[in-house]
């Protein structure tokens, strides 16, 4: 059975949420983390290779990283489509997304938050400020990130907006607000609440 080691309220919720969305059996394994206010350490039960949340397992199988994890669960689980499939027209959008979140949307908006000058040409990211304005524009015709279509990329990118918008880390817009809201009204994202509830 898929175990996805997890610690409530952190980035691993995301995976519960897509877990509850795709319907199919899991187990959550406790583990600690290390935090940002020193407390927490490292949990040898974790296989992540930092000690990070999430990572999961199935059978033989591990993956870290949670982009990763989503694109392994959509790719293997089609019953509920929530990724194009290899050779879908979606497919390169939907991998250029998924890649965005860790590799884009969170060292931009932490940049900005820790005050870490942004150096084009050396950051492989883009600046906090225009990362926002990307992200509007795209969302502001569309439903969800692909569209019509509601897909797991609205919850690992859509969620991390959702979480770091509340924490008003990312400016409030009309558009995001809308967005927002519609992500959230999910049975899903309200069991993944309940469960992450201390
Ligand atoms: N790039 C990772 C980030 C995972 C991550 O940093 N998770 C935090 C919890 S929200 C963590 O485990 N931090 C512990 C540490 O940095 O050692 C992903 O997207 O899955």
């Amino acid at each position: 059975m898929i175990a996805l080691y997890h610690s409530p309220q952190s980035r691993s919720a995301s995976i519960v949420w897509l877990l509850e969305e795709l319907e199919v059996p899991y187990q959550t394994k406790a583990v600690d983390f290390r935090r940002s206010d020193g407390s927490g350490s490292r949990d040898a039960a974790n296989p992540h290779p930092h000690g990070k949340v999430p990572a999961l397992t199935d059978g033989g199988e591990t993956i870290f990283e949670g982009s990763a994890i989503a694109l392994y669960l959509t790719d293997k689980y089609r019953t509920k489509k929530l990724g194009p499939a290899v050779g879908d027209p979606k497919r390169g959008e939907y991998l250029s997304w998924l890649a965005y979140r860790p590799g884009v949307l969170e060292p931009a908006i932490l940049s900005r938050r820790f005050q870490i000058k942004h150096v084009y040409g050396a950051m492989g990211w883009a600046p906090a400020d225009e990362v926002e304005e990307v992200l509007n524009k795209h969302l502001a015709p569309r439903q969800y990130f692909l569209g019509d279509e509601f897909s797991a990329l609205d919850i690992l990118l859509g969620g991390g907006l959702h979480f770091l918008m509340m924490a008003k880390m990312i400016k409030e817009t009309p558009v995001l607000k809308a967005y927002s809201a519609r992500i959230s009204d999910r049975p899903a994202y309200r069991t993944m609440m309940e469960k992450d509830k201390r």
